[in-house]
């Protein structure tokens, strides 16, 4: 088995390296909305409220650029709250002086909506992280928002159970990040949708008032579902200051396999092979291209998982990352195995390999964790991420790949801004990652593949955001998987709740 160092958090950005533009740079025709502008006496009510300690002027760099680094904020103070009834105080000094507001979890969004566009506040929830309360009987959960997937799921563990989501930055994101983006993660195949594990929400509201709803009851036909609302709704309509979640026992086998197959063909084959024949037990199945696993290659720095002792990435255009997981290891295992032998006798699987433990699950895992932050090593990568019938869910990066190449932007050299795209996803969601991979970030490009993409996707019935969100890429977009009826009603909810526009404005709709 390959040897990979497990990453399960994101790299440490180096702020010292080329400065990030700003996004009014890069942007130029962005207004700045009518405003209030941060003033010495706002300063003073938010010390009054939270102490010198929680209140940040200096060294906020990180606070203002993205993951990608991508985009750039003007933020002057970031504000670090460590109660519910403090987020409201700050929310509402900030509504009665018009001052907008950036909610910020681990920064680790990948649309541009977690920094500020101008100079809004940001409010960083990292100083609420403790856990609530958990019932060791039904699995129900309640945490501050800030507390980190990782550290979160390491505390079920310890009881027997897991966290309904994992994604590959769950050693920087935030609960309370995951629910207002509504995440979707590698193992939505088998937990659902956070729209369905999460029992309740505790939020504050644009003018202050605290939006009680911390329940835990799994049925509950009173009324509207209200914490839907927040669910994905990138805090545009509050600050998600608890979340109260549903999990499930944690399997006690779970089997990795990596696998090589020769067409995108054989990975809708495969995926609709194990449905049938692992049926209960699966609980994800991944694909990745050949180009995403040479940039992998070159950032993870380590042998390809069916290198087999070689330097080399094997000839193989699709990979496949399934896992299974249940809650007996003899069966788990020889249910698997029957599945690999007779998909590798069938053809349809050319090359694998299985986890032998705990660490090989880990490290497979990391390989295929790792694309994502892999794509921008170049300098930048521009990233989609769609839903698409499966069918077709390929076929974006070839149209992709093509245009560009029309427009002459790929090349083995400097001169050429793009270096490749690559695609991988979760085949289990009909979601696809296409990641195109920069040199540097250019209008150029920008242009050659926006609308494109997003007309492409409206033209093959998908949707421009499988589980990412809209944030800033998207927020002129929307049109494209959304109809003028929903698209109004949605500006009438964020009028009505938000009528001075101060939450996380430029972005979303
Ligand atoms: P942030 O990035 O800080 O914020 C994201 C958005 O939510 C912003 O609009 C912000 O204003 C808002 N927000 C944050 N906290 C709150 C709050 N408490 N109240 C109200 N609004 C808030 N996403 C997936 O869906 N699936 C994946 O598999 C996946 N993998 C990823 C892998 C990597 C390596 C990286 C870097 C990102 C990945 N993402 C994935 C993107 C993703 O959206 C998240 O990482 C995560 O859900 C964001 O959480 P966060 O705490 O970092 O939120
Ligand atoms: C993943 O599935 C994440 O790895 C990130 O959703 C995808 O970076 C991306 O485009
Ligand atoms: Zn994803």
């Amino acid at each position: 088995m390959l040897k990979l160092v497990f990453r399960a958090g994101i790299s440490k950005r180096a702020y010292s390296a080329k400065a990030v533009k700003l996004t009014v740079e890069t942007y130029p025709n962005l207004q700045r909305g009518d405003y209030g502008t941060l003033e010495e006496s706002d300063l003073t009510r938010f010390r009054s409220i939270l102490g010198d300690s929680s209140v940040f002027v200096d060294d906020i760099e990180g606070y203002n650029e993205d993951q990608m680094r991508k985009y750039r904020g003007q933020s002057q103070v970031v504000l670090k709250p460590k109660t519910t009834s403090q987020v409201s105080e700050i929310v509402k000094h900030c509504n009665d002086r018009k001052l907008a507001i950036c909610p910020q979890g681990g920064n680790t969004g990948l649309v541009g909506g977690s920094v500020p566009v101008f100079d809004e506040v940001v409010v960083s929830l990292s100083g609420m992280s403790q856990i609530r309360s958990f019932d060791e009987t039904s699995g129900i959960l309640k945490v501050d928002a800030g507390c980190i997937l990782e550290s979160t799921d390491q505390f079920l563990a310890e009881k027997g159970y897991i966290f309904p989501l994992d994604l590959g930055a769950k050693g920087s994101c935030q609960i309370g990040g995951n629910v207002a983006t509504n995440a979707g993660g590698l193992r939505l195949l088998r937990y659902g949708s956070l729209h369905g594990s999460v029992l309740g929400i505790e939020a504050v509201l644009p003018d202050g008032t605290v939006f009680d709803s911390m329940h835990s009851l799994r049925k509950d036909n009173t009324g509207y579902d209200l914490k839907q609302l927040f669910i994905g709704s990138e805090g545009t309509l509050g600050i998600i200051t608890g979340v109260s979640v549903l999990c499930p026992a944690r399997p006690k086998a779970v089997n990795v396999a990596f696998l090589g197959v020769e067409s995108y063909e054989a990975v809708q084959d495969t995926f609709s092979k194990a449905k049938r024949e692992l049926s209960e037990i699966l609980s994800a199945f991944e694909f990745m291209d050949r180009e995403s696993q040479v940039v992998n290659k070159k950032f993870l720095k380590a042998p390809h998982p069916l290198a087999e002792g070689s330097d080399e990435i094997p000839e193989y255009p699709f990979y496949i990352l399934i896992e299974t997981s249940g809650s007996n290891k003899e069966h788990d295992d020889a249910k698997l195995e029957q599945f690999l032998e007779t998909s590798m006798e069938d053809g349809t699987i050319l090359d694998g390999t299985v986890s032998q433990d705990e660490a090989q699950t880990r490290t497979l895992w990391a390989w295929r964790e790792g694309i994502s932050e892999a794509s921008q090593i170049e300098g930048g990568v521009y990233k989609y991420d769609v839903s698409l019938p499966l069918s077709k869910l390929y076929d974006l990066v070839i149209a992709a790949r093509e245009r560009l190449r029309e427009a002459n932007l790929i090349g083995e050299t400097d001169e050429y801004p793009v270096v490749d795209p690559v695609g991988y996803g979760h085949v289990g969601d009909g979601n696809l990652h296409l990641n195109v991979c920069v040199r540097r970030y250019t209008k150029e490009v920008e242009k050659v593949l926006e609308p494109f993409i997003y007309e492409w996707i409206s033209q093959h019935h998908g949707s421009i955001s499988a589980e990412h969100g809209l944030g800033f890429q998207k927020k002129n977009y929307v049109h494209y998987s959304k109809s003028d009826v929903e698209i109004a009603m949605m500006k009438d909810l964020k009028r009505h709740y938000d009528p001075n526009g101060i939450l996380n404005p430029y972005k979303y709709i």
